[in-house]
């Protein structure tokens, strides 16, 4: 690619790094259950003229002249993902999970109301409540747990805490629960108590467009995302709903909380959506969970302990205490061997959200690589035996080699990396 050597010959140092970080990315087992590897085609969707464009509005409806183009993406961008998610309204501009969340309640509450959401640690997401976010700071928060038995959702729990707090707003969808989401049952809630149903799908995206895990679609009143975990986009956020609130979700994204729209990302977003709507995805997404399956199977037959018992989507989270270990060590130790996790709160964790008793581990990025349940296999018997054996410094460096030995077998972005080194 061209445009490589021109940065090269422009920004070395700039040029440097970013051929350090696909080295990085290619030579090491990404693990953090949040990330993926957008395809080739999708990463040149964002390096061209779109970004450059400003577009405040909608298609055919810009503040802007020139959008004849930017529209045609956006349009595109909007139908596929309709027809991904069987979705009546579809926004593509939120910049962000995070971005799309704020849109929502800014939609629909005042400052001051009420948020009834799962606890940080137990699942949850900062944007969905936490005091040091926008959201803990401009409305009341009301947190629900899992059940300490179970470490799964607890409908009863949700429930006593809807009828005696009214909130506006009840969120479901988290960013570190291992297990199948109840949303009909969330619903009945909110019907209850009168409340808006918000599902964010942010990890699971690409396991519901595909069928693997069942869709809040036509259950939750706003369905809120990412494009580059499960569904392996660009980086960004999405925001589906009912026509009946189509206008609801416009005006709060665009103008309520953000102003232009990156048009060269929602170019990208429409190129990943198009990437999803294909056969080979379904059977992608279906494999992520086979191997989250098998790897769970493996932690657990090493003597691991996973909260909850196991895992029905992308992820899983162990629970380091009976191996006297934190977060935090685990995290580097697995580092030192070229696996990459990170650190996570587990349910009721006693530890601090940057020291933490758990790791979270997902398989959406080792799937795309081509990796299946031999990979699993070892990749689980690596793990164990490193969180085992804290002190074995010479294992470790065993397991590197072997992990330099199997990403050669599934390389990453091999033209693209030809061509950087060729720059
Ligand atoms: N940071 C993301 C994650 O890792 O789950 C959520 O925003």
């Amino acid at each position: 690619m061209e445009l490589f050597r021109l940065l090269k010959t422009q920004d070395p140092e700039v040029f440097g790094s970013i051929r350090r970080e696909f080295e990085r990315q290619h030579g090491t087992l990404e693990m953090i259950a949040s990330e993926n590897f957008a395809s080739p085609a999708v990463l040149a969707a964002m390096a061209q003229a779109m970004n450059n464009k400003y577009a405040e509005g909608y298609p055919g409806r810009r503040y802007y002249g020139g959008c004849a183009f930017v529209d045609e993406v956006e349009n595109l961008a909007r139908e596929r993902l309709k027809t991904l998610f069987g979705a009546e309204h579809a926004n593509v501009q939120p910049h962000s999970g995070t971005q799309a969340n704020m849109a929502v309640y800014y939609g629909v509450m005042q400052p001051g109301e009420t948020i009834l959401a799962m606890h940080l640690s137990h699942g949850g997401h900062l944007s969905h409540g936490s005091p040091v976010s926008f959201a803990g700071t401009q409305y009341q928060v009301v947190y629900y747990t899992v059940n300490p038995r179970t470490e799964r959702i607890d409908l009863d729990q949700v429930r006593d805490l809807a009828r005696k707090h009214r909130p506006k707003v009840i969120v479901t969808g988290y960013s570190a629960y291992p297990r199948t989401i109840p949303f009909e049952g969330f619903r009945e809630i909110a019907d209850e108590v009168g409340a808006y149903l918000v599902a964010d799908i942010a990890h699971i995206a690409g396991l519901v467009a595909a069928g693997v895990h069942p869709s809040p679609v036509g259950i939750a009143h706003f369905v809120t995302g990412t494009t580059h975990k499960t569904l392996r986009g660009p980086r960004g956020g999405f925001i589906l709903s009912g026509k009946d609130l189509a206008k609801v979700v416009d005006k709060a994204v665009f103008p309520g909380i953000q102003g232009g729209p990156f048009m060269h990302v929602i170019a990208a977003k429409a190129v990943a959506f198009g990437e999803a709507l294909k056969p080979e995805f379904r059977a992608y997404a279906r494999q992520i969970v086979q191997n989250a399956r098998t790897l769970a199977e493996v932690l657990m037959e090493e003597g691991l302990r996973l909260v909850s018992g196991g895992t029905d989507n992308h992820l899983m989270l162990v629970d380091l205490r009976p191996l006297g270990l934190t977060g935090k060590a685990a995290e580097k130790l697995l580092e030192e061997a070229g696996i990459t996790v990170n650190k996570n709160t587990i349910p009721f964790d006693p530890e601090k959200p940057t020291v933490t008793s758990g790791i979270r581990i997902g398989t959406p990025a080792l799937t795309t690589r081509g990796m299946k349940e031999p990979e699993m296999r070892r990749i689980g018997e690596w793990i164990a035996a490193i969180l085992k054996n804290p002190e074995d410094e010479g294992l470790r460096a065993r397991v590197r080699k072997e992990v330099r030995a199997l990403v050669e077998a599934f390389p990453l972005y091999p033209e693209l990396r030809k061509t950087l080194a060729e720059a």
